[in-house]
């Protein structure tokens, strides 16, 4: 079986997590009898300011008939943050109907949380994040510029079809892990979206009396992931409440370098897209020393969701078992002096 990959690096630290984590997926996709074909997309900032876009017209229809897309990152100190994601990112989720995002958080073994008196193991939950619609609905306008009456209306956008598919998917994972679901909203101050997703929310657990929900503000549980994130199992949040909140998930799991992602169209009528949680990381762009981990992650669970089960299973015991032997290499976001390489040729003799 051949899987046909998109390989979209962008920019900053993406093309070297993603250019670096490529053998280990091929390596680990030769060994249990199936292939990964990539096939590399250079879009992103350099494209946009050499040639205006940062894609092609025609870039979604250029993706549609690949089994998955795994990106880097996107961002460039030279570019607007809201061009880059409304022209690359954005478009290529809302295209293709990724509409579940799905944000591990662990602490795994070896990995010092900043909080206090945690250990591998003590923190484990996963963030569904609604994620083509909510506060990122590409809605509103800008008017009567360089007027005192000057103008900005950005409008967020809860759907019962958008709203039901993400909280029912959170339930469903709830239900497997036999765990609890916490919902997320703001729904003290924000009375019509958040309301209608409370209301959705209490609906749809009618029809999963095993699982006991919790529900909480998001300032709250901002507070709550630092001060007892070993209580969350299953969270499930709105599109920018889910950004902002597994931001938080990644920081308190030992590195943003940790932290994958998957964009998920559930209906699998198109590819659905992994990427590290992780931006472009400016900072470092070209010392070799990103980590890696975040992107193997993500291709983990790109290959389970390409049905290659024991093929993801083994990409991330590799890795977790990297982390919890104290003699391995580990890039400096995990208090190590190796490059990203390292991490990568130790990865592939633990596959
Ligand atoms: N790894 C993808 C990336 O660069 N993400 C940066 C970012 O700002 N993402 C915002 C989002 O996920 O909504």
């Amino acid at each position: 079986m051949v899987y046909e990959i998109a390989s979209i690096p962008g920019d900053g630290i993406g093309p070297e997590v993603v250019d670096a984590a490529r053998p280990v997926f091929e390596d680990v996709a030769e060994r249990h009898g199936f292939e990964l074909s990539f096939t590399r997309y250079d879009w992103g900032t350099e494209r946009h300011l050499e040639e205006g876009a940062m894609m092609p017209e025609n870039g979604l229809k250029e993706l549609e008939g690949y089994d998955a897309i795994l990106l880097g990152a996107v961002g460039h100190p030279d570019v607007p943050d809201h061009v880059t994601l409304n022209n690359l990112l954005l478009p290529i989720r809302k295209g293709f109907d990724q509409s579940i995002c799905k944000r591990p958080a662990i602490l795994f073994d070896g990995v010092e949380s900043p909080l206090e008196g945690y250990d591998g193991g003590d923190i484990d939950f996963v963030v569904y994040r609604e994620n083509t619609e909510g506060e990122y609905a590409d809605m509103g306008g800008q008017e009567h510029p360089g007027h005192d009456h000057e103008v900005a209306v950005q409008s967020a956008v809860f759907t019962r079809t958008g709203t039901e598919r993400i909280v029912r998917a959170a339930f469903d994972a709830a239900t497997e892990r036999e765990g609890h679901l916490t919902s997320i909203t703001k729904s003290n101050a924000q009375a019509h979206s958040m309301v209608f997703w409370d209301q959705i929310v209490e609906e749809v657990s009618e029809e999963y009396p095993d699982v006991t929900v919790e529900r909480l503000l998001v300032d709250a549980a901002s507070m709550d992931f630092i001060r007892r994130p070993e209580e969350f199992d299953v969270v499930v949040a709105s599109n920018l409440f889910g950004d902002i909140l597994t931001d938080i998930g990644a920081i308190i799991t030992g590195s943003m370098g940790l932290a994958p992602s998957a964009n998920i169209d559930p209906t699998r009528t198109y590819p659905s897209m992994f990427e590290p949680v992780h931006g472009s990381a400016p900072d470092i762009v070209g010392d070799g020393v990103a980590n890696p981990l975040a992107t193997v992650f993500s291709g983990s669970m790109m290959v389970a969701h390409l049905g290659e089960s024991e093929a993801g299973e083994a990409l991330w015991n590799a890795a977790t078992d990297q982390l919890a032997d104290s003699e391995a290499p580990r890039t400096p976001d995990l208090g190590g002096s190796s490059g990203t390489e390292d991490v990568v040729e130790d990865l592939r003799s633990r596959l």
